[in-house]
């Protein structure tokens, strides 16, 4: 099946006993058994459930993996990976990420022993320098939240797997359309479902898919054990909003380049982040890496201040200040003091995120009210 059939018919069967088309919302947390043991593949909903199952086989196919696992959030399913070590083990994240994701590995893991290594992964040199023997996980995302740099995927993945290392990559900024790790040697992938592949910023989801059986059964148990599963009725609205995830991404997609594009010619603006450039750092790997580039995307002012970025995002009226992204809606944030307020100054700094970086989430709306709204709000910087 190609990706466009698969998105609406993947995992997904009429019902036997009715004929309904949509797989139902099993709102229960259990099931009768015939005797102890003797049951139809479900005994209680944490383990197991329906329209759970539907979904994950679903995104397991999307992203040609074997399994798929959902839990309750992103950060759920971020979590279930770091659980997958041990105390003395070390991970190498890239330095440029989501601030949650920072935060779960130094605030939370590090007191269990783990060590964090963070470092910029667009150059692959520097995944060299760093391995030893303790290390057992390499976290990237690609494009990179919120500075949309570009991680070469298979560099990345042959030298973990030259080193026994895990690869996990957050594919949450470019989608199962836009890019699929699983292809390039990744053992994991993950996603926020509640961006790009929910759509609707009406669902909170996070889901880890694979091919490797044995990280299956690890993942599943901590899933089981540590208990962070969504419920049936956000399971139905992803399987729901993932039947259009394909055209909602090629309209996400021209809307994101006539951004950049806009954005790069305005007096107001210093530098725009978007892996569609050709003097982009490493377009050339986005070329190959990605079928398109994506309708994230950020950039600076020339007046560099917190306030004036502040005044930019309190003048749009289209794009809502908000935190999240990949609805069908334009959204506006400022990293340093949203998502990424969680990462210390001078390290956000580092990786050039400063003070005035504006992160658009660009919606598919008409592109001529979007522009015309960046363009006022501009004015006022
Ligand atoms: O919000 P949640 O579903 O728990 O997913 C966490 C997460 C993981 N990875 C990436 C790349 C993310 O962007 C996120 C969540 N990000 C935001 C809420 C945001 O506005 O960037």
């Amino acid at each position: 099946m190609k990706f466009a059939t698969k998105l609406i018919h993947a995992g997904v069967h009429a019902d036997p006993e009715t004929g309904a088309i949509m797989t139902p919302i099993y709102q229960t947390s259990t099931y009768a058994q015939k005797a102890p043991g003797i049951h139809k593949g479900f005994e209680y909903s944490r383990t197991h459930n329906p329209t759970r199952t539907a979904l994950q086989n679903n995104l397991a196919a999307l992203e040609n993996g074997n399994w798929a696992l959902c839990f309750s959030s992103g950060m759920g399913a971020i979590d279930a990976v770091t659980k997958l070590m041990k105390p003395g083990d070390e991970v190498i994240a890239s330095n440029d990420l989501y601030g949650g994701t920072y935060r779960i590995f130094t605030k939370i893991f590090e007191n269990y022993n783990i060590k964090f290594h963070f470092t910029d992964l667009s150059n692959v040199h520097n995944l060299k320098n760093l391995i030893n023997p303790n290390v057992k996980l390499v976290w990237i995302e690609t494009p990179t939240n919120p500075m949309l740099n570009i991680i070469n995927i298979e560099a990345i993945t042959k030298i973990c797997k030259e080193n026994n290392i895990i690869s996990a990559v957050d594919n949450t900024f470019a989608s199962p359309y836009l890019q699929n790790p699983l292809n390039l040697g990744a053992d994991i992938v993950m996603h926020s479902v509640t961006k790009y592949i929910n759509g609707h910023s009406d669902v909170v989801m996070g889901a880890l898919i694979g091919n490797n059986i044995q990280l299956h059964e690890k993942l599943a148990f901590i899933q089981n054990s540590c208990g962070a599963v969504p419920g049936p009725q956000d399971c139905f609205l992803v399987l729901r909003g993932i039947k259009t995830l394909h055209v909602r991404m090629e309209r996400h997609c021209q809307n994101g380049k006539k951004i950049a594009e806009f954005l790069s010619k305005n007096n107001k603006v210093d530098k725009v982040y978007w892996p569609g450039f050709t003097n982009h750092n490493n377009h050339e790997i986005a070329k190959v890496q990605m079928k398109d580039f994506g309708g994230m995307l950020s950039f600076t002012l020339k007046n560099d201040s917190i306030e004036n970025a502040h005044k930019f995002l309190s003048a749009t009226k289209l794009f809502t200040l908000a935190e999240s992204l990949g609805g069908v809606e334009s959204l506006c944030g400022h990293p340093a003091t949203m998502t990424h307020a969680s990462i210390p100054r001078e390290e956000r700094i580092k990786s050039g995120l400063l003070d005035s970086l504006i992160r658009l989430s660009v919606g598919i709306e008409d592109i001529d009210d979007l522009i015309n709204d960046l363009n006022q709000a501009l004015e006022k910087c």
